[in-house]
């Protein structure tokens, strides 16, 4: 199979050493939201018009989405300091591209393009690296195929998916088995090609950037509690997009502000929709000093500064409905369990296990060699806070593993050194060099 792009993950391994003990402090805006940075490309290229998208994530994921769309023969300027200009296509103005498109480390790219191009009618081949190669993608293909599209998996149910043209799509309602963003996203995207009206209920609510997205680029979406509907046939009209710093990446720093003692931090314009911001409700009732300043709404999504000052945490039974609302956050949040005084305990995120890693077992594994008592189960961990020790962990390639260890350097007796952290780029280009502004003693070596 010939794919154009080189391999967007490299395989050397990444080294960060960072040392222990410190304080974060200053004002810094961490990189633009990855799931906000995709939807723009997605809709932007579909749209009529030109988009201009500011704030964008030039992080490998959502660069992922960009190359994917040019070689589907969309026009993109940039990225260019977060600058991006797209010359949309409109709905059909989309073109066969010469080989596989590279999704890299990118679930949601692979999970929403595959709603999105379904009923194109093109023959596209969607490809990723062995992570992302590793995941589960039934189910998107099972829902889409109900809505008459030819989406096809490997036998194990996972990428490469073949995608075939079909002659039309048709409506489905359905019920989400888990609370997905990426599942709900991709059906609502194969629904705006679908004849009739496209519904999905989800059992708990997840991001809803996609929804907001679409009603900025002038489409209907209806809400009625935990059911979305849209119908097929409409278009997208051209809009600009202010693209907040990403919640997700700002929790390496709510809870590195929280946990090492003197930390006085500001971080400015972050996301705080409400189906993201569980990371701030679980940290404040684990203890956490953060203020939400300045609230106010940049293109449709709510936006604030936080504020954030170290505090005694201590541990908590984290209430299961915050796990959609915070479900990227977990590696940090578990470095800060392991800070808290007495237990904290997750359950009911068994989603965990599927994302990059599998984020329950590769967290304990490192906090384990830190010195933390922690117990994985099933569904989640239980952990008893205590005291750190250095040592070196492995983040086995996932972006979140890797900066939550860094974090919990702040609060170890020794050095934390984090092996395979490369995949840090795919949605926070520049944190090494942000974490290091802040206060954390950390280096970046390429150790082949
Ligand atoms: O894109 P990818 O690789 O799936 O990224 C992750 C992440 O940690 O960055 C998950 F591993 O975020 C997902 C998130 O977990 C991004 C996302 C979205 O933009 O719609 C939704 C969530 O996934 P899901 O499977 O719960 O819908």
């Amino acid at each position: 199979m010939q794919v154009l792009e080189t391999p967007l993950s490299s395989t050397e391994n990444l080294v960060f050493h960072v040392q222990p003990g410190g304080a974060l402090k200053g004002t810094f805006r961490v990189p633009g939201d990855k799931s906000i940075s995709h939807r723009s490309i997605m809709l932007g290229s579909l749209a009529e018009g030109v988009t201009h998208i500011s704030g964008f994530l030039e992080g490998e994921d959502s660069l992922a989405t960009l190359r994917a769309f040019r070689s589907l023969g969309v026009s993109i300027e940039g990225p260019e300091k977060g600058q991006v200009t797209i010359q949309g296509v409109g709905m059909h103005g989309l073109k066969k591209p010469q080989a596989p498109l590279d999704l890299g480390n990118s679930g949601t790219s692979m999970r929403l393009l595959a709603g999105l191009l379904a009923g194109q009618g093109l023959e596209i081949t969607l490809v990723g690296d062995s992570s992302l190669s590793g995941r589960p993608m039934r189910r998107v293909t099972d829902p889409l195929r109900k809505m008459g599209a030819i989406v096809e998996t490997t036998d194990d149910g996972t990428a490469p998916l073949a995608i075939r043209p079909v002659k039309a799509l048709k409506a489905i309602d359905y019920e989400l088995p888990v609370a997905s963003a990426q599942i709900k996203s991709s059906l609502l995207l194969a629904g705006l090609y679908a004849d009739g009206e496209t519904c999905v209920t989800e059992p708990a609510p997840t991001r809803d950037h996609t929804e907001r997205m679409l009603k900025g680029f002038g489409y209907p979406v209806q809400r009625s509690g935990n059911r979305i509907s849209v119908t097929g046939g409409g278009k997208l009209t051209a809009c600009n997009i202010d693209v907040p710093s990403d919640i997700s990446s700002a929790a390496f720093f709510l809870v590195g502000a929280s946990i090492a003692p003197g930390s006085d931090i500001l971080l400015e314009h972050v996301g705080i929709n409400p189906t993201r911001d569980g990371v701030i409700n679980i940290l404040r009732q684990m203890g956490a000093d953060i203020e939400i300043l300045n609230r106010r709404d940049v293109g449709g999504e709510p936006v604030a500064d936080l504020h954030v000052r170290s505090a005694q945490l201590h541990g908590i039974d984290i209430p299961e409905e915050q796990v959609p609302l915070a479900i990227d956050e977990f590696p940090a949040l578990f470095v800060a369990a392991a800070c808290a005084e007495g237990q904290t305990r997750l359950t009911g995120a068994e989603e965990l296990r599927v994302k990059e890693s599998d984020r329950i077992q590769v967290m304990a594994d490192g906090l384990a060699i830190l010195g933390a008592d922690v117990t994985p189960t099933a569904d989640g961990i239980v952990i008893q806070g205590g005291t750190l020790q250095g040592g070196r962990v492995n983040s086995h390639g996932d972006h979140r593993i890797a900066m939550s260890f860094a974090m919990a350097a702040l609060r170890a007796q020794g050095a934390v050194v984090i092996d395979d952290c490369s995949n840090v780029n795919t949605s926070f280009p520049g944190f090494t060099e942000l974490a290091a502004v802040a206060g954390l003693t950390i280096r970046a070596v390429e150790d082949n």
